[in-house]
């Protein structure tokens, strides 16, 4: 096994593993090869990946040949700075979210099962944009074929449940029932990890807990914070109030667990428009292998603009980088 695997290899690798289509398998085994450091010690692993990739492409392009390449409509490929994925029962409010923070062209209506398919949209969050997924309704009885796999994909989950509903708790419990059944637990501020000991995917997420403007909201809201206790955190909002919508993003920039970080160029002005993103609690040298793909080695010394370093310090490449932090990467 070759050495320095970055947490990002081993999460794609994970991504590999679970994935269910040649189009996720392709997906995972392209950020796997990004993040490959591409070294002499990882030569066989170098070599093993590039038969791996091209057997999938041609299984992917065979199958289109064929016509009867059965495209997963829930594999959705990630862009932007990070993926959520919506989960919840009919009529819970998905599509209005997705609606209402993004572009996506999605269906809102008063009767359920409107949303057949899963509908990718865009949402803005100040200089970079997050992947916000629409997605069918889950029921006691039904989990849409292929949905599971997008939650093991998925950077991170939010269970979507009308507070002002009937059914309140029995809503979230059908939700984390399907997850629970497919190993997965909400785990709030930590990073996608599988957990050892219990075989247990945890995702980042949280409940949003929809429709607090109308009046049975507010009995409801106590009793699912009662019901949940510290199996999830609560974040009630209104689709209806632009306020509380707008609050969204930053909820959902907190859980895909990443940060920007901006690069000078030496003597230069940093490039503030166009960030890296890079998984929370990556350091120097994992930026350098962004920006440098293969070339990182090269990167002898960074100087820092940012959270607590005077301007301008001189870090070394195991300096652990912040959201927003400005670094100057010398050759
Ligand atoms: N009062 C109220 N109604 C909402 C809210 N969010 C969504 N709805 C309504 O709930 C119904 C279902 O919404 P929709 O987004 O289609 O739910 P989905 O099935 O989960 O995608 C629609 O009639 C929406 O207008 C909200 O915050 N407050
Ligand atoms: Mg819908």
């Amino acid at each position: 096994m070759a050495a320095n695997l970055t947490p990002q290899y081993l999460q794609a690798e994970e991504a590999y593993r679970a994935a269910r289509t040649p189009e996720e398998k392709l997906a995972a085994l392209e950020e796997m090869w990004r993040e490959l450091p591409k070294h002499k010690s990882s030569e066989k692993l170098q070599a093993e990946l590039k038969k791996k990739l091209s057997a999938t492409r041609k299984e992917i392009q065979e199958g289109t040949k064929k016509g009867h390449s059965k495209a997963d409509p829930f594999a959705i490929p990630k862009s932007g700075a990070g993926q959520v994925v919506l989960i919840g029962t009919p009529n819970a409010g998905k599509s209005s979210i997705v609606g209402g923070l993004t572009k996506a062209h999605v269906t809102i209506a008063e009767f359920p099962f409107s949303t057949a398919l899963p509908v990718p949209g865009m949402v803005p969050f100040e200089d970079i944009k997050i992947e916000l997924v629409d997605t069918p309704p889950v029921t006691a009885e039904h989990v849409p074929t292929g949905f599971p796999g997008l939650w093991r994909m998925t950077d991170a989950l939010v269970v979507v449940v009308d507070v002002a509903g009937d059914s309140v708790l029995e809503d979230a419990e059908t939700c984390l029932t399907h997850l629970a059944n497919r190993q997965i637990e909400l785990a709030d501020g930590q990073h996608k990890h599988l957990d050892d000991a219990s075989a247990v995917l945890k995702m980042p997420g949280f409940v949003l807990a929809n429709k607090v403007d109308l009046p049975a909201a507010a009995d409801n809201l106590g009793l699912l914070r009662e019901f949940l206790g510290d199996k999830a955190r609560i974040e009630p909002i209104s689709t209806r109030d632009t306020e509380q919508l707008a609050r969204l993003p930053r909820l959902l920039f907190d859980l895909i667990d990443v940060i920007r970080v901006y690069a000078k160029p030496p003597g230069k002005k940093p490039d503030l428009d166009d960030p890296f993103i890079l998984p929370a609690g990556s350091d120097v040298h994992a930026l350098a292998h962004k920006v440098y793909r293969g070339l990182e080695h090269q990167v002898r010394s960074a100087r820092l603009w940012g959270h607590g370093v005077v301007d301008g310090q001189n870090v070394h490449l195991d300096h652990v980088l912040h959201d927003k932090d400005i670094v100057e990467l010398h050759m």
